[in-house]
């Protein structure tokens, strides 16, 4: 008999992070750059939109930046990444400028989507950032259609999709993991486990709360670990993309982590304590990183000198959006009436 385990906030408890994993500065440097650009870009995106300045929904992934950067560091520029509404760092992470991404959210025509996608629907096929989806779950069957296009051209191209533990209870996702299993599809599945659906904790929505179990199902391999270690992230994932890449097999990998705002930029986060925040901010991947780095002899100087060129890399991102053509009103592909139609 399997037993459900779940968490309530009673049992609950936040275990102290592992030791970190061994790195050197030049491996660790790019990475925390990355999750910098992530985090101050993000930051802009939430000052842009109290401004009034975008619109539509915006769901930030602050406090989550080591999942996304780590994994996609596992990959090469060919493969591809399909995410979901919370995309904002994968796309940056898949090689997506904060310009194109900003301008993007501003709903402009120098944006990834030409202004029309907004927040949810970053997209951009050269790339190989496949979306960006609004939808909970549905991108899963998505992204096992690529890699099964990657497995029919023997191309060797690896799939990695993002997903939260919310999705974890959606058909979309159920039937992705089946044809991934089945059809032995060259693709990573990553549940982000924020541990909030919205406002709803995940002891509310999962009876078991594993995620990975669910590989066992299907006869998949799987792995779970805590996210606030980026090179953590990137070996763990680097198993996967590598099994994916020269087995052809999937992986289902869930990691732990957690988002310091909000669900969407109007949730005021009253379904948990500023507590349970604050104890997670003491694990904050960036601060993490940072330390890392000085404690790896990587000099505070240049330290300070890649902060500086994160700033002004957004700076100039935000004037650029702030700058461009608002998106025209048509989609590009719509062909207008003719004048005299009806
Ligand atoms: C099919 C579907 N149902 C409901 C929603 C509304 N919705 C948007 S985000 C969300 C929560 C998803 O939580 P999770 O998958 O854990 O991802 P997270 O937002 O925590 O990253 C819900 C229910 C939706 N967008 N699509």
């Amino acid at each position: 008999m399997v037993t459900a385990s779940i968490s309530t906030p009673e049992t609950k408890r936040i275990e102290p992070p592992d030791d970190p994993v061994d790195t050197t500065p030049e491996e660790l440097a790019p990475l925390y750059r990355q999750m910098l650009a992530i985090r101050r870009m993000e930051e802009a995106a939430a000052k842009g939109y109290s401004q009034g300045k975008i619109g539509g929904f915006l769901h930030l992934i602050i406090g989550q930046e080591a999942v996304c950067v780590g994994a996609i560091a596992a990959l090469t520029a060919d493969d591809y990444v399909v995410a979901t509404y919370r995309e904002h760092g994968h796309a940056y992470a898949k090689g997506v400028s904060a310009r194109s991404i900003l301008a993007e959210l501003y709903g402009k025509k120098t944006g990834c989507v030409k202004g029309l996608g907004g927040s949810m629907h970053i997209f951009d096929k050269s790339k190989n950032f496949l979306g960006g989806y609004g939808i909970v779950g549905g991108h899963v069957p998505i992204a096992a259609g690529a890699a099964l296009a990657s497995k029919y051209r023997g191309d060797k191209r690896v799939t990695q999709c993002f997903f939260g533990e919310g999705a974890s209870t959606i058909g979309g996702f159920a039937e992705g993991l089946a044809l991934a299993a089945l059809w032995k599809l060259p693709v990573v599945l990553i549940c982000e486990n924020n541990q909030y659906s919205m406002g709803t904790p995940l002891y509310r929505s999962l009876a078991v709360e594993d995620v990975s179990l669910r590989a066992l199902a299907h006869g998949m391999p799987r792995d779970r670990f805590d996210g606030d270690d980026v090179i953590k992230v990137k070996r763990r994932i680097t198993e996967a993309v590598e099994r994916a890449r020269t087995l052809g097999e999937p992986t289902l990998v869930e990691v732990v982590t957690y988002r310091f705002r909000g669900h969407s930029m109007s949730d005021p986060g009253l379904y948990r304590t500023k507590d349970e925040v604050e104890e997670w901010k003491r694990r904050d991947p960036l601060t993490r990183s940072r330390q890392r780095l000085l404690d790896i002899g990587f000099p505070e100087k240049d330290l300070e000198a890649l902060e500086a060129d994160v700033k002004a890399e957004i700076e100039d991102a935000v004037k650029f959006a702030e700058d461009s053509p608002a998106a025209d009103e048509y989609l590009p592909y719509v062909v207008k009436p003719a004048e005299g139609d009806k």
